[in-house]
């Protein structure tokens, strides 16, 4: 049946999925040779392509589906035998703290050796964003995308590392796109200059789709006559990337020590990861999982000991949709609940902000070909539980890396506080005001942006300004938490310790609950300020500003609700969001390269 000129490498697959792998179906309806031959070169060749995409390749995959799904149609539970309970080995970290302070410093001390990737291959389906999510504005004060406060951040670091001497500096980063987002994210960066990164620093890694399972046999399943049905297989296939491009081979050849993973749409992640690289290196660790106060209920995973029957225990993220079914099996009747007395759930959230040991990460890829743990999730349509609603396929999740550390390798977890804590853009509006009404943190556009406005103004408070506290606000059904809109970029202070220098008499700042604050520029210093508007300060590379005494008063700018007919025509950006912002009246503060200006 196969085609006339098939190479050598399509036969051996074609006999290989047909006799050992219990894919005959794929070829079933086939002509004889000669017939459809381009259509079936087609075919083969995805299944090469799907083959050389999976660690293991198709025989890897079938196996491990059919493993898993055989547990499905068992009825068993990917947790059998694990009891979970509340880790007591985190470090709990308060920004402002001479703890914190202490780690950070062992962070920057560390900076220099850092890289970070980001997995950007999922599309906001669930927001109303018809972009790539790297795209959205983090806030609408400075309409910053969030791929921009992050390039800014790794630029301020490397500034920082360059100053104190360490030479030349470029911190790399991985971003994992998918079909749905390559050409989003790559034409955002062709935009935008890279966002002042140097193209070379940035590595984009496609990532592939796996075959869909069409029964729990694991028959692939079939798009068409001539094309096997594909899905997403989850942000897990970071790892593999990294691994089967050699980047982090190349990355730990290259003398980098530490790897920080994050996600897409929380730019928060920065307001601490000097701190946790800083315990990561302090306690040697493999692997460092960032944590927050959790919501009972919060589409966020929750770090969880698990004991198991036989005497293992391992500390790890057992994901939202499994906290409950698994607390439930295990004698914990009221399921995912707030505790009484904090009103959290006594497990930290998982918030995937991954710092790893880099060198032990690229020794266990080498070990293990990048797999992850994976997971199925299968709709059966019948008792028998042997057909499905659709078809289905593994996932993998990138925190489930913490599952192939060595066990004589250490996994820490590091809890800061809600300020500085999580604050996602995944939700639509509306999804958002049932969620907010269910008391859920809604995790869309208005908290994320309210939530980047109040990490800033609590750096602010910490060190000692009065800044105007925030207040209870709802835009179109979502409770937010409203007060000064203030925006601290990353090149004046890319992190709380080198912010500390820039306010050398803290309780001379006062900042009301009604302001704007957007300040930009390394070498700026504010002793005195009295601020009730707007104030943007800038300050280019090469100038400087000290604010000695200035005192600040306008319109300022207004956060104002859409109406019915206003949310209607809005675009997408402010729909997801409810408001607009109007910028009455601002102060504006712009120092060239060569000036020096004292106010
Ligand atoms: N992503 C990919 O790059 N490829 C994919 O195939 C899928 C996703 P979601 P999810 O803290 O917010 C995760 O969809 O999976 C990227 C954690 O598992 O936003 O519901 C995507 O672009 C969970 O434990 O999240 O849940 C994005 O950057 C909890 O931490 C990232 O992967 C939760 O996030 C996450 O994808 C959370």
């Amino acid at each position: 049946l196969l085609p006339a000129d098939c190479s050598d490498e399509h036969r051996r697959l074609a006999v290989r999925l047909s006799f050992e792998l219990g894919q005959a179906h794929l070829f079933e309806a086939w002509p004889p040779a000669g017939q459809r031959d381009a259509d079936k070169t087609q075919l083969l060749a995805q299944l090469a392509t799907l083959e050389a995409n999976y660690p293991g390749g198709l025989a890897a995959y079938i196996g491990s589906a059919r493993a898993l799904l055989g547990q499905a149609v068992r009825g068993e539970n990917a947790l059998e035998g694990w009891t979970p309970s509340v880790p007591d080995d985190g470090v709990d970290l308060q920004p402002g703290s001479p703890e914190f302070a202490a780690f950070e410093e062992r962070g920057l001390a560390e900076a220099a050796h850092l890289a970070f990737a980001v997995p950007a291959g999922g599309l906001g389906e669930r927001l109303g964003f018809s972009g790539v999510k790297f795209a959205l504005p983090s806030e609408v004060s400075t309409g910053s995308c969030v791929l921009r406060v992050y390039a800014s951040y790794i630029l301020a670091l490397q500034r920082h590392v360059e100053r104190a001497g360490g030479g030349p500096c470029r911190l790399p980063l991985a971003v994992m796109v998918s079909d749905d987002t390559v050409a989003g994210i790559q034409r955002l960066l062709d935009e935008n200059g890279y966002f002042g990164l140097e193209p070379s620093q940035v590595t984009l890694l496609k990532q592939e789709k796996v075959a869909a399972l069409a029964d729990s046999e694991a028959r692939l399943a079939l798009k068409g006559e001539y094309e096997v049905a594909t899905k997403p297989h989850g942000h897990g296939d970071i790892h593999f990337l990294l691994h089967s491009t050699g980047t982090a081979q190349r990355w730990a050849a290259e003398g980098r020590r530490w790897l920080y993973f994050f996600q897409d749409t929380n730019t928060l992640y920065f307001a601490h990861h000097l701190a946790t690289l800083g315990v990561t290196a302090a306690r040697g660790a493999a692997v460092n999982m960032v944590s927050v106060p959790r919501k009972a209920k919060e589409a966020i995973g929750a770090v969880c000991k698990l004991t198991h029957a036989d005497g293992r225990s391992v500390v790890c993220n057992v994901e939202y949709n499994q906290l409950e079914p698994l607390l439930l099996a295990s004698g914990h009747a009221a399921g995912d609940v707030n505790d009484a007395s904090s009103g959290f759930s006594p497990y930290p959230g998982s918030i995937n902000g991954l710092m790893f040991d880099l060198v032990q990460y690229a020794a266990t890829l080498a070990a293990t070909g990048g797999r992850i743990d994976e997971f199925i999730n299968p709709k059966f349509s019948d008792v028998s539980r042997s057909a499905f609603k659709s078809p289905t396929r593994l996932e993998c999740m990138m925190q489930d890396y913490v599952k192939t550390v060595p066990p004589e390798q250490t996994v820490a977890w590091t809890r800061y506080p809600l300020e500085f804590g999580y604050h996602p853009c995944k939700n639509d509006i509306l999804s958002a005001a049932r969620l907010s009404a269910q008391g859920i943190p809604p995790g869309c556009a208005s908290t994320s942006e309210m939530a980047v406005y109040h990490m800033h103004a609590t750096q602010l408070r910490l060190l000692g300004a009065e800044v105007g506290p925030p207040q209870p606000a709802s835009y179109r059904g979502v409770a937010v938490e409203r007060g000064p809109a203030v925006v601290l970029d990353a090149s004046f202070a890319p992190c709380f310790s080198l912010l500390e220098p820039k306010l050398p008499s803290p309780q001379r700042v006062r900042v009301s609950a009604r302001s704007a604050l957007v300040v930009s520029g390394r070498d700026v210093v504010i002793e005195a300020l009295e601020l009730d508007g707007a104030l943007e300060v800038t300050v280019e590379e090469g100038g400087s500003l000290r604010v000695l005494d200035l005192r600040v008063a306008n319109r300022g700018w207004e956060f104002v609700e859409h109406t019915d007919e206003e949310q209607a025509v809005a675009e997408e950006t402010a729909a997801i969001r409810g408001y607009r912002l109007v910028k009455h009246e601002t102060r504006r503060i712009h120092v060239r390269a060569g000036e020096h200006l004292r106010l």
